[in-house]
C-alpha cells in the first residue's frame, strides 16, 4: 500500500505539470484530491486496515496529502500571476504617446477687465454696490432729474416690459439712488457695475446691451477736483503711466457741473488715427458732481453734502487696452476672439 501511495503522489504531480488553465486544475483536483480519488479513498479505508499497518500508511497518506495540496495551491499562485502577466501585456499602454489635450476654461474679457476695475477701485476705497437691471422708469429716469418731457430720453430709448412703466435700465446711475436712500446719512463710496441696455442702432463702437461701471461718492466738502484728481488715478492704474487724461465740460441733467472722460488713444499715441477718429482720444466715461436734486432725492441735504459720480464704459476700456476694432465681438460667443483672452 506504500508503493500505491508513492505511485498515486508520482502520478498527481506529473498530470499537474501539464495543466495550464482553471478549468484543467479543477479537474485535476477533484480527480486527485477529490472524495472518490485514490488518496481520500485509501485514507477513508484507514479504519479496516491492522492496528500494525494503520500508523505507517496513516502517516504516509497524509503526507501525500499536504504535499498534493501544496502543489494544488502552488499551481493556483502560478496561474493567478500568468493571468495577470497576460492582462498586462495585452492591454498594455503607451505611456510615451502625446495625452489628449485638456480644453482649459477661461474668463470672458468682459469679466477680466471688470475683475481689473474693482480691484482699482477697491484699492482707492470704493466698494461694490450691486443694483437691478430691471427698472422703474421713476428710477431710470424721473429720480435723477429726467422728467417724462426730457428731450435726453431720446438717447437713452430702452427696452419696455408689458408692466407699465418698468423698463431696461439705460444706465447704471439707477443704483445711485438706491446706494443713496439705503446708506443716508453716512458718506458713500461705491461702484455699482452691471449690465445696460439700450434700443441703439448698433454699430463697431455701439451695442444694445453692454456693462457700465458707475461710481459714487457723496460726502461733506467733496469737489470737483476730487473727481478729476480720482479718475486720472484710475486711468493711470488700468492704462498705464504714458496714457493721458483729458476732461471736456458736457451735459447730464443728474450732474453739475458735467465732464466727459477721455484717454489719449492707446493705438497711435494721441497722433490721430482710425481707432480715435483721428482725434488722439477716446472717450470712456460721463461724469459729474451730483446734481442737487438727485442728492435730495437720495435723502442728502445738498446744502451740507456733496458728491461726484461717474459711468464709464468697460468695453471700451477693453477695446482700448487689447486694440479690439469691434465692440460686436463681445458677445457674438466666437471662440476665435474669446481664445486669445
Ligand atoms: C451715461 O450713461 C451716464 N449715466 C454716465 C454718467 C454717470 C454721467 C454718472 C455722469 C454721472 P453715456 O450714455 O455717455 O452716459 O454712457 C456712458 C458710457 O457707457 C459711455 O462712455 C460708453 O463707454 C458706454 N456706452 C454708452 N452707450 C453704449 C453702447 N450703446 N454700447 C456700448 N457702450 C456704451
Amino acid at each position: 500500500m506504500l508503493d500505491q501511495l508513492n505511485a498515486i503522489e508520482h502520478k498527481a504531480t506529473a498530470a499537474l505539470q501539464a495543466v495550464n488553465n482553471k478549468d484543467d486544475l479543477e479537474q485535476w483536483r477533484v480527480e486527485h484530491l477529490g472524495k472518490k480519488s485514490p488518496l481520500m479513498t485509501i485514507l477513508g479505508d484507514l479504519g479496516k486496515l491492522s492496528k500494525e499497518e494503520r500508523p505507517a500508511i496513516g502517516k504516509r497518506g497524509n503526507e501525500v496529502k499536504v504535499a498534493l495540496e501544496k502543489a494544488y495551491a502552488d499551481q493556483v499562485e502560478a496561474l493567478r500571476k500568468a493571468e495577470l502577466q497576460h492582462s498586462l501585456t495585452a492591454g498594455a499602454l503607451d505611456v510615451t504617446l502625446p495625452g489628449r489635450p485638456i480644453v482649459r476654461g477661461r474668463l470672458h474679457p468682459a469679466t477680466q477687465t471688470l475683475r481689473e476695475i474693482y480691484a482699482i477701485w477697491a484699492e482707492m476705497g470704493f466698494q461694490v454696490y450691486r443694483a437691478r437691471d430691471v427698472e422703474t422708469d421713476e428710477y431710470n429716469f424721473e429720480l435723477l432729474n429726467i422728467p417724462r418731457h426730457h428731450p435726453a430720453r431720446d438717447m437713452w430709448d430702452t427696452f419696455y416690459t408689458t408692466t407699465p412703466n418698468v423698463i431696461l435700465r439705460t444706465h447704471t446711475s439707477p443704483g445711485q439712488i438706491h446706494a443713496m436712500r439705503e446708506y443716508c446719512p453716512q458718506p458713500i463710496r461705491v461702484i455699482l457695475p452691471g449690465m445696460c441696455y439700450r434700443y441703439e442702432q448698433i454699430s463697431a463702437s455701439k451695442e444694445i446691451q453692454f456693462h457700465q461701471v458707475e461710481g459714487l461718492a457723496v460726502g461733506k466738502n467733496i469737489r470737483l477736483t476730487d473727481l478729476l484728481g480720482t479718475v486720472t488715478e484710475f486711468n493711470r492704474r488700468i492704462f498705464g503711466p504714458e496714457r493721458q487724461t483729458r476732461f471736456r465740460s458736457s451735459y447730464f441733467p443728474f450732474t453739475e457741473p458735467s465732464v466727459e472722460i477721455d484717454v489719449s488713444c492707446a493705438n497711435c499715441n494721441g497722433q490721430g488715427c482710425a481707432v480715435c477718429k483721428h482725434t488722439g482720444w477716446l472717450e470712456i466715461a460721463g461724469a459729474g458732481m451730483v446734481h442737487p436734486t438727485v442728492l435730495r432725492n437720495g435723502g442728502y441735504d445738498p446744502a451740507i453734502y456733496s458728491g461726484f459720480a461717474f459711468g464709464m464704459g468697460p468695453q471700451r476700456i477693453t477695446m482700448l487696452k487689447y486694440g479690439i476694432s469691434d465692440i460686436r465681438y463681445f458677445w457674438a460667443n466666437d471662440l476665435r476672439f474669446l481664445e486669445q483672452f
